[in-house]
């Protein structure tokens, strides 16, 4: 059986959710750490984007697609309901994730504090205070999704969760948005619950180069 390998670094969110869920389907894999636009990503990702994955002569990029591909590629629980309405929820908490909320979430808060900071190294003032209304209005749209079943996609850990859970993991260690999602009950619960997953403890990212 190929080894399934993914590449990229380990503090990448996007990395540790494919890592998750590998790990959730009990699929060991080794993690080759590649800086973006390495030639070890840019042979597979047509932007030089991490994760990309190597299993045999299978290649693939795009997260949601390779967690997509595990699931099905391998035996274990499913990542993902079988049943029409639970696939397409699914699919509209991915696409919501990584194209409304991430953008606000990692590239606008996050990396003001870890890359896009001041040219005296200190974090950029004005885009994180710019990120704040738009990251407290999806908190709270993730804390009423999961208020019901405590997870985004019926009453199961969904690849839909697996794409959040790393980005809150570094919301929660910064400031404000640390205390937004202290307000935010049902989201917090949701965190502490899925955070303690053997497969994502296995997963966490390490602290970014450098800190
Ligand atoms: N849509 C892509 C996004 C991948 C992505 O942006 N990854 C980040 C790391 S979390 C990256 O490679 N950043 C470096 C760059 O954009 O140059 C996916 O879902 O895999």
């Amino acid at each position: 059986m190929a080894t399934l390998e993914i590449i990229g670094m380990p503090q990448s969110n996007f990395v540790c959710t494919v890592r998750i869920a590998a790990n959730e389907k009990g699929v060991s894999h080794d993690l080759t750490s590649a800086r973006p636009r390495s030639p070890e990503l840019a042979a597979i990702h047509p932007m030089g984007r991490m994760p990309v994955l190597r299993h045999g002569d299978v290649v693939m990029f795009e997260t949601k697609a390779i967690c997509t591909y595990i699931d099905r590629a391998f035996a274990g629980p499913a990542l993902s309901p079988a049943d029409a309405l639970g696939a397409a929820e699914v699919e509209q908490w991915a696409s919501f994730i990584n194209t409304s909320f991430q953008p606000i979430a990692m590239m606008e808060y996050t990396q003001s504090y870890f890359f896009n900071v001041l040219p005296d190294g200190s974090p950029n003032r004005p885009r994180i205070d710019a990120a704040l209304p738009g990251l407290e209005k999806h908190l709270g749209i993730f804390d009423r999704a999961v208020a019901k079943t405590g997870h985004l996609v019926g009453a199961s850990f969904t690849i839909a969760d697996m794409l959040l859970l790393p980005m809150m993991f570094y919301l929660k260690k910064l400031p404000e948005s640390a205390a937004m999602i202290a307000r935010l009950p049902a989201l917090s619960a949701w965190y502490e619950r899925l955070s303690a997953r053997p497969a994502f403890v296995a997963a966490t990212p390490p602290p970014m180069p450098g800190r």
